[in-house]
């Protein structure tokens, strides 16, 4: 089984709000397709929908006043919408993607999620579906809501669901040796051992307006996963071919998380 989460920023202009990245969405869609990867679930990040919503209404501090409760629907709103831009577009290359809204099954308790009953995901995946979820603002027991992460959803429903791969595609080849975004020297580290991060790898933060953590959170909430033995594999999303490759097994640029 794979799970593979597609960044905001490969879905979004991430510097336009409200602006799906029409074309890198038809050309992911193909890619899945052509991939036959199954069983599958994609997961997708907020981008230019759920984050500027996000950080207007402050959702990742919790509930502090009533006017956020809008912002708080408003933030789902946004992200239901991009999710169904992009369940249309696997649909029509004839992929069998099924929506499923993950404020609607997960609750965090100061932003991690706890418990997660997994069964009705397991019965769409039996089922031959590829469910396809997202980050989402969630409600949380300790501070009334969060903001999920499409990362740790990725990570938490790939060791729940005992996946053997997680590909996350952002529109970074993977992690290097300093932010690439700042420094043109930056290396690219090929497998990157978890228990020697902080030595060679300096890893930029995304140089956006992400409230839930950019490459840096991106790898912290993998080591999860990579502790569980599932392989976990950054790609960029952005460069054709690349998520297709990673879906089938093949040899593709990117980091291979290690322990
Ligand atoms: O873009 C957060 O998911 P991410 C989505 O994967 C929202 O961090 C609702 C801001």
């Amino acid at each position: 089984m794979l799970i593979l989460k597609l960044g905001g920023s490969v879905v979004t202009h991430k510097e336009k709000p409200f602006t799906p990245h029409a074309e890198n969405i038809t050309r992911l869609a193909a890619e899945i397709a052509e991939a036959d990867a199954q069983p599958l679930v994609v997961v997708h990040g907020g981008g230019s929908y759920g984050h500027p919503v996000a950080t207007e209404y402050r959702i990742a501090e919790g509930y502090r006043e009533p006017t956020q409760l809008t912002g708080f629907s408003k933030t789902h709103q946004a992200m239901v919408d991009l999710n169904g831009i992009i369940v249309r577009r696997l649909l029509d290359a004839g992929v069998p993607a099924f929506a499923v809204s993950p404020s609607s099954f997960i609750a965090t308790e100061g932003g991690r999620i706890t418990g997660i009953d997994l069964h009705v995901v397991e019965r769409l995946i039996e089922s031959g579906l590829v469910p396809v979820l997202y980050g989402d603002a969630v409600t949380d027991t300790s501070q009334g809501f969060a903001i999920l992460s499409g990362d740790q959803l990725a990570v938490r429903l790939a060791t729940g669901l005992g996946a053997d791969r997680v590909v996350l595609g952002s529109d970074v080849d993977g992690v290097y040796t300093n932010d690439p975004k700042l420094d043109s020297d930056a290396r690219l580290i090929e497998e990157l051992s978890l228990s020697s991060r902080g030595g060679e790898a300096k890893i930029g933060d995304a140089l956006n307006t992400d409230v839930t953590g950019g490459m840096q959170g991106k790898v912290a909430e993998a080591a999860e996963a990579v502790e569980a033995g599932i392989e976990v594999l950054l790609v960029n999303a952005t460069v054709d071919g690349r998520v297709k490759a990673a879906l089938r097994g093949e040899n593709v640029i990117g980091t291979v998380l290690k322990r």
